[in-house]
């Protein structure tokens, strides 16, 4: 093809792929070049990533794309947050990449808390308190002697790790560097305080980047073997979820009055508001909502919700048990299941990462007292409708905290397709669901790499691209009060 690419390198915590973004005719066309898998790696009693495997597979992505689009003018990648690779002076490894899921931050906020107190570190960083933040992994590393704190010279999110493979050069880009809890929102910079009083090697953590910054071409090495001559390596937004919200079809950007939310729907559910500023406030805190900071200087005051990960686990259990169903199956099955058959919170600790999905569920239902399911669509359906009723409690304490009503769900992402869950969140939430784009991840990737290069004026040009090239898909609210019920026996789990 002779039209201009940019290619998206979208890295989610179940799988990967290549994208090529071009604008045909006014509209953005996406090109899925490669996909892969991305599975944690077990590894002793630790879960890590294969980011070298990564690496290989984004290689053969790229070479596939460079044959076929002869005028690609940058890549950027996105990932998913939080985690994170550390670099010696030498460029090796100083140590394991692992997976936030990993047991090591296990009881890590209340150790940080007897160094730093909460609200202390609430105020300098806006963040949610999750176990699987940055902060904690570092902390968990540092108290249990690992010596490749010692021995890094740089600290780089995913997305950072892959740009410099790429470009040879190194970055911390604001947008992920907001999901380590160790950085400003209101500035973009780290929080050098709260990194020294957590006894974390200030030095690591360079000068930060924004989305659309223009890190130089291609290094030698990588230009060779995929042949990207030339070829720009621009920012994102690296985080996966700033980069999906980018995508969100709304005609107004970071309003001050939000008359929507989104909800970034994949393996996590990022449910929030863009803002023009970060909210960290009492309110914020109590309700651990995030600051994390969006493209355009904007913030996505949001919440992290377990997401597709139960539905997703359910799967390989039952391909533990010998069943293989397809996403379509489930779905069908579980529209099938009755309604309420048993109600999940699913984002109770039993569900971040258990051995086998089906047992931890059915020991849910045994500790809440409720039946064991009597089919495997009973299973599927929880996982739903479980998601579900946590988008409404979510959407409840949103409309706390901006003193407002929030009229429209954006669900972007692939749990956009997922039809009966969209409905499901229309129903439970009673807001109209304006679904899709299903890519909006990499769609937000290539936007921003047009924005930083001049290509697109503005994040309102982006967005508008968005509302011309993809058409959503609406969904009403129906039997509104079957959910009210569910949603008061939810609230009692
Ligand atoms: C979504 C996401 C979330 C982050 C989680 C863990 O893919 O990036 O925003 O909290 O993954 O990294």
């Amino acid at each position: 093809s002779q039209h201009v690419a940019h290619l998206a390198v979208d890295l989610g915590a179940s799988s990967g792929r290549v994208i090529a973004g071009v604008v045909v005719d006014g509209k953005l066309t996406l090109d899925a070049i490669h996909r892969f898998a991305n599975e944690p790696v077990r590894v002793h009693d630790s879960l890590q990533w294969d980011v070298l495997g990564l690496w290989r597979e984004i290689q053969t992505g790229l070479r596939m794309a460079s044959a076929k689009y002869v005028n690609i003018e940058s890549v950027g990648v996105d990932s998913w947050g939080v985690d994170y690779v550390l670099i010696d002076k030498v460029g090796q490894f100083a140590g394991s990449c692992f997976n936030h899921r990993d047991r090591r931050t296990r009881g890590m906020l209340e150790k940080a808390f007897e160094i730093v107190p909460r609200s202390e570190i609430f105020d300098a960083t806006g963040v949610q308190f999750l176990e699987i933040n940055t902060a904690y992994q570092l902390l968990a590393a540092k108290l249990a002697g690992d010596p490749g704190l010692e021995a890094a010279d740089q600290f780089l999110l995913i997305g950072d790790f892959f740009h410099w493979l790429l470009s040879g050069v190194h970055s911390n880009e604001i947008t992920n560097v907001s999901t380590t809890q160790l950085s400003n929102p209101r500035n973009g910079q780290w929080s050098r305080d709260l990194i020294a009083r957590l006894g974390l090697p200030s030095s690591l953590f360079k000068e930060t980047t924004s989305p659309g910054t223009n890190l130089g071409p291609v290094q030698p090495s990588v230009a060779s073997f995929t042949g990207l001559d030339g070829v720009s390596v621009v920012l994102p937004a690296t985080h996966d979820t700033a980069s999906a919200v980018l995508a969100v079809p709304a005609d107004d950007f970071a309003p001050a009055k939000p008359s929507w939310c989104y909800i970034s729907s994949g393996t996590w559910s990022l449910m929030g508001c863009e803002l023009p500023e970060p909210m960290i406030t009492d309110k914020c805190a109590e309700l651990n909502f995030t600051n994390e900071s969006g493209v355009g200087g904007s913030t996505r005051l949001l919440k992290n919700i377990c997401g597709l990960w139960i539905f997703q686990q359910i799967r390989q259990s039952m391909l533990r048990r010998g069943k293989e169903v397809s996403w379509d199956t489930m779905v069908t099955e579980a529209k099938q299941a009755p309604a309420f058959g048993l109600l999940i919170n699913p984002d109770a600790m039993d569900f971040v990462a258990p051995d086998d999905m089906v047992d931890a569920l059915t020991g849910f239902a045994e500790s809440t007292g409720q039946a064991k399911p009597a089919s495997d669509g009973v299973y599927y359906r929880a996982a739903l409708e479980g998601l579900a009723l946590r988008y409404r409690v979510c959407l409840g304490m949103l409309e706390s905290m901006l003193g407002h009503p929030i009229e429209t769900i954006h669900i972007v992402g692939g749990g956009s397709v997922n039809a009966l869950l969209c409905q499901m969140t229309a129903d439970a939430c009673n807001r109209t669901v304006v679904a899709g784009p299903v890519e909006a991840t990499a769609i937000g990737n290539v936007l921003m790499q047009m924005v930083g290069l001049g290509k697109l004026k503005s994040i309102d040009d982006a967005r508008s691209l968005v509302r011309a090239s993809f058409e959503p898909t609406t969904y009403q609210p129906q039997n509104t009060d079957a959910w009210t019920a569910a949603a008061e026996k939810f609230e009692s789990l």
